[in-house]
């Protein structure tokens, strides 16, 4: 049978040579927040991937919630993705930039002792991974509304940047409890403003972001990872299909180079999630769609030949397969990620996993 993985897709104005994606991968190796060569050779020796989407970026201080992670909102932090731009360029790759605010899903720790910020002053249970170990959320502030047009502005010049240093596209990101999930959700979102309560008053400010974002890249080269099904940082809605089939409609005018959702996972189903079942979200969205979450070969063959989505992403297994589309192609057998060396740390587990060839 053919591999429709290895076949090429259209997204925006680019060709994909397949349609097996590099998922979005926080590692952690970037103490001072600018790429670092070790983070070029990561990236690089990943090229051949149909498109790369890079781990979140936070697009301002505020955003920030994990240490040693890469920003994207100065010209330094451009300086050193485009090291890692132009190398997956020379292969003919493509990748586009995640763009990230945490929103209360941080520390007091990261703001110099001030609260972190969140649509309402609603604690996540949990523990935030910060420079001094796991440590207890807080109870976020809830931003003023006035401070809103603030964040979406930090969206547009990190997009800037992103354009600066080279990116193909960029994707935002609003799944897995941060910011932009915290705004869709009842359950973190009590706001009786313009930005809570109904589901178009919770959407307003990814459209928004949306939008800002769009006027620098084009909606043709903007891509929107949303997780409708997750109960990933204490995230949870009264009615999350409604919420989200409400959203997609609302995407749909605008032509994005695509959606990413991902699946419910197992721990999702565990946390009780109300699962969102993805034809459900086909039928709602009109354009590309990524699927993500624990897929292997096999079932990411049969997710696209039943047409239910059209590329889809691999993360833990891009961990440990620097050359995932080759060995797919070949049916060769893959290396086991090793979860103890996924964040942080030096090459162990992060450039030394081989490659067939
Ligand atoms: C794992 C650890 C830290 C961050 C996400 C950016 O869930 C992340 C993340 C995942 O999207």
């Amino acid at each position: 049978m053919t591999s429709q993985l290895h076949s090429a897709l259209k997204i925006g104005p680019y060709q994909l040579s397949n349609r097996i994606i590099m998922a979005p991968l926080t590692r952690m190796r970037a103490p001072a927040h600018i790429p670092t060569d070790l983070m070029v050779t990561y990236y690089d020796q990943r090229a051949s991937a149909g498109l790369i989407i890079s781990e979140a970026t936070p697009i301002s201080t505020q955003g920030v919630g994990y240490p040693a992670v890469p920003y994207m909102f100065n010209a330094e932090h451009v300086a050193g993705w485009k090291k890692i731009t132009a190398a997956i360029h020379a292969k003919n790759g493509l990748i586009f930039q995640q763009l990230w605010h945490v929103g209360r899903i941080s520390h007091p720790d990261f703001h110099e002792g001030e609260l972190p910020v969140a649509p309402s002053a609603i604690a996540p249970k949990g523990k935030a991974f910060t420079p001094k170990g796991l440590q207890d959320f807080v109870t976020p502030r809830a931003l003023e509304i006035n401070e809103i047009p603030g964040i979406v502005a930090d969206y547009k010049n990190a997009a800037q940047h992103a354009l600066d240093a080279g990116f193909d596209g960029v994707e935002i990101h609003a799944a897995n409890g941060y910011l932009l999930d915290q705004f869709l959700r009842d359950g973190s979102n009590a706001r009786t403003d313009a930005y809570g309560g109904s589901f178009e008053n919770r959407v307003r400010f990814l459209l928004e972001v949306t939008a800002a974002v769009i006027e620098v890249w084009g909606a043709d080269r903007v891509g929107i990872r949303i997780s409708p099904s997750g109960t990933f940082n204490d995230m949870a809605d009264s009615n999350p299909e409604a919420i989200f089939v409400y959203l997609l409609e609302q995407l749909n005018p605008l032509n994005l180079a695509y959606l990413h959702v991902v699946d419910a996972l197992e721990g999702d189903i565990r946390h009780g999630a109300k699962v969102i079942g993805l034809d459900a979200l086909r039928k709602a969205y009109e354009g590309t769609l990524i699927v993500c979450g624990g897929y292997d070969q096999a079932r990411a063959e049969q997710v696209l030949e039943q047409g239910q989505a059209d590329a889809v992403a691999f993360g833990q297994l891009y961990i440990a397969n620097p050359d995932l589309v080759e060995r797919f192609a070949l049916n060769a057998p893959l290396n086991k990620p090793n979860a103890g060396t996924f964040y942080g740390g030096n090459e162990k587990g992060y450039t030394d996993y081989p490659s067939l060839a």
